[in-house]
């Protein structure tokens, strides 16, 4: 007797939904939603699989190496930081959503092309982190947040715009660009995480509701920075590496990229840190482009996110290109860091 399977109806799973689709289903959920926050993310999403394609030829596109520039932080710009700026720059511009950006490439407001509606959102973004990894083939990714703007509706959006705390985020996310291509994102009350798919050329939801551990068993530190720290940070590092009868030795993971080093925190605990030190007097990692929305998704997912002394989401910030010492993932793994740095 040959025996048929019935298939039935397809069950409805968060696995398959692709990014536009669980952004269009939020936005339902929202009567007075105008689709304006939709349509901008949907051009953030262009953007990185643009970007995605370029870094994953970067080899074969002779877009490899330096264009011999500097950018705003003295830093040495890559040819791929200048095509991920420009093609934000250039994607987001013509939608009509936002009335200003923010970049780390660009010294100050990127204005909106008067032949194009100013929107009434803030963008800010690093276009590729950790940019130093890019000629080495290893993890770099995009950083961005979106704020509402300050300014009146209709007019040109201004650095007041841009000066906003990370507790007024509207959403934050990164995308990594790594063995595969993943898109994390938050609009405050969980983080959703999607995987490109290259053949269908979309993002799918992938990790649906990420939380962080409550302890991990991981520290992600630049520890060549070792005799800069203050003395708290250096017997913290001393202690969270040494066993003792109450914990083993944590491991160590480093690797140059805050998206990527977050974003394994964010998805097996631990921490990482880059604390102030003799040379970073403030810090090395930008408030508003880096830490701010890694701080707003690292809470977002149960984590912790501290300067050292205050929730960076409460910083007010008072530049653009603002640094500041960062401590953040695990809430106990950040409690112990905390204790040993304020000590
Ligand atoms: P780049 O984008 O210039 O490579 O900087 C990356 C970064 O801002 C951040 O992503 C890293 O966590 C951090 O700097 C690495 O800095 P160190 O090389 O000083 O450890």
């Amino acid at each position: 007797m040959s025996s048929s399977v019935s298939i039935g109806p397809a069950q409805h799973s968060p696995i398959g939904t692709t990014l536009e689709r669980h952004l269009l289903d939020r936005q339902r959920q929202m009567p007075r939603a105008t689709g304006d926050f939709t349509g901008l993310f949907q051009q953030i999403s262009l953007a990185a699989k643009i970007i995605g394609s370029r870094v994953s030829k970067a080899g074969l596109s002779g877009i490899l190496g330096r264009t011999g520039t500097t950018n705003v932080q003295g830093e040495q710009v890559q040819k791929l930081d200048d095509f991920a700026n420009a093609t934000i720059v250039n994607t987001v511009e013509a939608g009509g959503h936002v009335c200003v950006m923010g970049s780390e490439e660009v010294e100050g407001p990127i204005q909106i092309p008067s032949e194009y509606p100013q929107g009434k959102y803030v963008l800010q973004f690093d276009p590729l982190d950790g940019s130093g990894n890019i000629d080495i083939n290893a993890s770099i990714g995009t950083i961005f947040s979106i704020h509402r703007r300050l300014t009146p509706d209709g007019t040109p959006g201004t650095l007041r715009d841009l000066l906003q705390p990370g507790s007024d985020i509207v959403a934050a996310g990164y995308v990594v660009y790594g063995s595969s291509n993943m898109l994390v994102y938050s609009t405050g009350d969980q983080v959703d995480g999607f995987t490109y798919d290259p053949g269908v050329g979309e993002f799918f939801l992938s990790h649906p509701n990420i939380r962080i551990p409550q302890r991990g068993s991981i520290y992600s530190i630049n520890e060549g920075n070792y005799h800069g720290w203050t003395e708290g940070v250096q017997k913290w590092v001393d202690w969270i590496k040494a066993p003792s009868e109450n914990k083993r030795a944590y491991r160590l993971r480093y690797i140059g990229a805050m998206v990527a080093d977050v974003h394994r925190t964010l998805l097996r605990g631990g921490i990482f840190v880059y604390p102030a030190d003799t040379k970073n007097k403030q810090g090395k990692l930008r408030l508003l482009y880096e830490a701010s929305p890694m701080a707003f998704l690292v809470e977002a997912a149960g984590g912790t996110a501290s300067d050292g002394d205050r929730r960076i989401l409460t910083i007010e910030p008072k530049e653009l290109h603002q640094r500041t010492p960062v401590f953040m993932g695990s809430p106990d793994d950040v409690a112990d860091a905390l204790r040993f740095a304020r000590a």
